[in-house]
């Protein structure tokens, strides 16, 4: 693993309220035609970015660090579950570091709805904040997505005994006591209903908020097919 300079001297503002105690955990997996964007617009609110290149084949790395963030890379690509652990131990390195949120590169999720759950888990003293889509009318999954992402929260809410509407959004605002606990193993996909189940076994307090996820004709061409899904299931079923 290899890290770049740190990129977040520049001064950036105005600062939204936690802004210099909130690291922002950005995944990074060939989309160097979106992420330029997606970490400009968040850094104009929160300066403490730290994106976790995963062997991308692209030159996601370099434009994300040209957009300010921090790049954390991997040697080789060890999936989205991987990358949340290595930016998260790196945010756990600073010492002010309140709350790690976990963003998308690919441009689906919004900083409008990342600064509410940063309030909402300070307003209500929660140790989690997830995104749920299923929350938000304005979210519109394809059928089949619908079908597998319900499917998966039933799953994911008779074997973790946590009740959410969505086990399977990667928008989420962790405090830093949660990341200190939370054992992410899973590489790939699968630890999205693994954060679940160590939330349940940690007793970790939690409230959803709803999230915008846009749908696009690039998120839709480059997102998690439906075979996939059927993978992640077939992985938590055998672990
Ligand atoms: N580091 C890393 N990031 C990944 C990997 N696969 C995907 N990502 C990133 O993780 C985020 C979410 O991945 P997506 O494939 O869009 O998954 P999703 O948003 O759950 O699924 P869709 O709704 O279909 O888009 C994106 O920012 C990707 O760039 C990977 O193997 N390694
Ligand atoms: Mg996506």
């Amino acid at each position: 693993m290899s890290t770049s300079d740190p990129a977040h001297e520049e001064p950036v503002a105005p600062a939204s309220p936690g802004a210099d105690t909130t690291w922002f955990v950005v995944p990074l997996f060939n989309e160097g035609q979106v992420v330029g964007d997606v970490i400009r617009a968040l850094r104009t609110r929160y300066p403490l970015v730290v994106c976790v290149d995963d062997g991308s084949l692209d030159d996601s790395a370099r434009i994300a660090e040209q957009a300010g963030a921090v790049v954390v890379r991997h040697p080789y690509n060890m999936g989205q579950g991987a990358a949340l652990k290595t930016g998260i131990d790196y945010a756990l390195r600073d010492p002010h570091m309140r709350q790690v949120v976990t963003f998308d590169s690919d441009g689906q999720h919004q900083v409008d709805d990342a600064a509410a759950m940063i309030a909402q888990r300070d307003a209500e003293d929660v140790d989690i904040v997830l995104g749920s889509r299923f929350l938000d009318s304005r979210t519109k999954p394809g059928l089949l997505k619908r079908v597998v992402l319900r499917g998966a929260i039933w799953y994911t809410n008779l074997t973790t005994g946590v009740k959410l509407t969505d086990a399977h959004n990667g928008l989420r605002v962790l405090g830093r006591e949660a990341c200190e606990k939370l054992a992410i193993e899973q590489n790939r996909m699968a630890h999205a209903s693994e954060i679940v189940e160590e939330i349940g076994r940690h007793k970790l307090t939690v409230a959803e908020h709803p999230v915008h996820i846009l749908y696009t004709d690039y998120s839709r061409s480059k997102g998690q097919s439906v075979l996939n899904s059927v993978n992640i299931v077939i992985d938590m079923l055998f672990r």
